[in-house]
């Protein structure tokens, strides 16, 4: 660790002493600054990383609601502004009991580089809730949903701050927060995305992210002349990312032999097929069902459970090609990083965001391997996000095809300022670096373009 590195660090962990996750996600971009503020002392004296750590606004509200039983129930909300140098505050609301300060302030700290490599005009933010949606009737998320909106509205708007999903948000939660939000501001605008089809929604917004993890993964293995034909895959998760994460994978001749939930993952030896993801979707979308009834259905499929404070998780060490990480932060740590190399993995794209903790990112890295941090890999979401603003200001929709050619064009523009941005620094190959500077410039640039503000 560099000197800077060591000393910015110890400051920010003194200020913020129990954000493991936060510090996690500033330790490892700073580590990349510093190569910038080697180079660029004006970025060092301007003091941009110091000021971008810090959030523009964060706003903590309570959110009460009453379950179907007539009890009343309280939760958190919060929203992080985190900066708005290049756009509207964007990034999406989770929804999960471990929800906390320190998990979306990493999540909106990620957010703000990864918009920026979009190349679109967006800022960065993320929020949520400590709120559970399992098990829940629609009605409670309803409910739930409305009393969240009641606070939320008056911080957000289609030019100031435009949230969408992330975990436990999806369709359901982003129609009753837009109906809320309508209700109280009279306004039938883009302050959401992810929106229902037939009322202002993108076409590829679902599908985007798992997409364009896909995308970044292909234009990675073009580098060494290869495609996903015939290639065994590891997912992780079985939400949104995971989802489409495999169904592009069918696309391109990929085998995905696993896919998980917090309680265990199943390993299909045969690999999911079209009609065993349609069966998945059924089970997660429709039923809300746990993903071990996948081996009910498909009996040579076998499904272990895993224990989240093992050293290590078995889903990762199977032998394969690739990994895509889709469900959750730390879900890789240094041991499951051993185990992937170990078993042949040598593509990894993080449809997750900061799925890989520290020491794993560092076995990747010194074992020359593929590797496409969540910031890069899985910015395809947020991209059509972007798409999704500029059709709701323009009042036209566009195709799919006009949407999924946009996407593919930004994941290979990304790849390439990753790639450009990881040699100009003197690390080529490693798409950490590449990603953190090339995320870092562009905000850096319009933060001195406006002063002190
Ligand atoms: P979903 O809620 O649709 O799915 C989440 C999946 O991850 C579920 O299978 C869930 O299992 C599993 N999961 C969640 N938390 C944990 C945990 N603590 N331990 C183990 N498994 C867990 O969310 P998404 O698919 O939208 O999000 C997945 C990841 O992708 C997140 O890191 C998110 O931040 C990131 N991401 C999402 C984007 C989007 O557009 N949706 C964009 C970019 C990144 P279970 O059902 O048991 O909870
Ligand atoms: O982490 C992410 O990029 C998201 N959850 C999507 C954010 C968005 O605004 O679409």
């Amino acid at each position: 660790m560099s000197d800077f590195v060591s000393s910015f660090m110890a400051e920010v962990k003194e200020k913020n002493p129990h954000e493991k996750e936060f510090l996690q996600a500033v330790e490892e971009v700073a580590e990349s600054v510093a190569r910038i503020y080697d180079r660029h002392p004006e970025y060092r004296s301007a003091k941009i990383l110091e000021r971008i750590i810090e959030p523009e606004r964060l706003i903590m509200f309570r959110v009460p609601w009453m379950d179907d039983q007539g009890d009343i129930q309280i939760n958190r909300g919060f929203r992080i502004e985190m900066n708005s140098a290049i756009g509207p505050y964007k990034g999406g609301l989770r929804f999960h009991p471990s929800v906390n300060l320190s998990i979306l302030k990493f999540l909106a700290f990620e957010q703000v580089f990864k918009n920026s490599l979009t190349s679109l005009p967006i800022g960065g933010g993320k929020g949520g809730s400590d709120f559970d949606p399992k098990g829940k009737s629609d009605n409670e998320v309803m409910r739930f949903c409305q009393s969240f909106m009641s606070e939320l509205y008056r911080h957000i708007g289609p030019n100031t701050d435009v949230p969408a999903g992330d975990i436990g948000v999806g369709g359901r939660e982003i129609g009753f927060l837009f109906g809320q939000y309508k209700k109280l501001k009279n306004e039938f605008t883009g302050v959401l995305t992810g929106k229902g089809l037939k009322w202002g929604g993108s076409l590829i917004r679902p599908e985007a992210t798992g997409y364009g993890a896909v995308y970044f993964a292909a234009e990675m293995l073009k580098t060494r002349k290869e495609t996903f034909e015939g290639k065994t895959c590891l997912v992780s998760g079985s939400g949104n990312v995971a989802q489409y994460t495999i169904d592009k994978l069918i696309d391109l001749g990929g085998k995905v032999v696993t896919v998980s939930d917090s309680s265990g993952y199943v390993y299909d030896e045969e690999g999911i097929n079209r009609k065993k993801l349609d069966y998945i979707m059924e089970l997660k979308n429709l039923r809300r069902s746990r993903i071990h009834e996948y081996t009910e259905k498909y009996k040579n499929a076998v499904f272990t459970p895993v224990n989240p404070s093992a050293d290590y998780n078995p889903l990762w060490n199977h032998k394969a090609d690739c990994a895509f990480p889709s469900a959750t932060q730390n879900e890789i740590n240094g041991n499951d990083a051993k185990n992937l190399l170990k078993n042949g993995v040598y593509v990894v794209s993080e449809g997750a965001n900061m799925p890989t903790t520290i020491d794993g990112v560092k076995h990747f890295l010194d074992a020359g391997i593929l590797y496409g941090p969540g910031k890069a890999a899985n910015a395809g979401g947020v991209a059509v996000s972007g798409l999704e603003m500029s059709q709701n200001s323009m009042r036209l929709p566009w195709t799919r095809e006009e949407v999924d050619n946009r996407l593919q064009m930004i994941m290979k523009n990304i790849h390439q300022t990753c790639v450009e941005m990881a040699d100009r620094f003197g690390t080529p190959g490693n798409y950490v670096n590449g990603a953190n500077i090339g995320g870092f410039l562009k905000v850096a640039d319009a933060m001195l373009d406006q002063g002190l503000v």
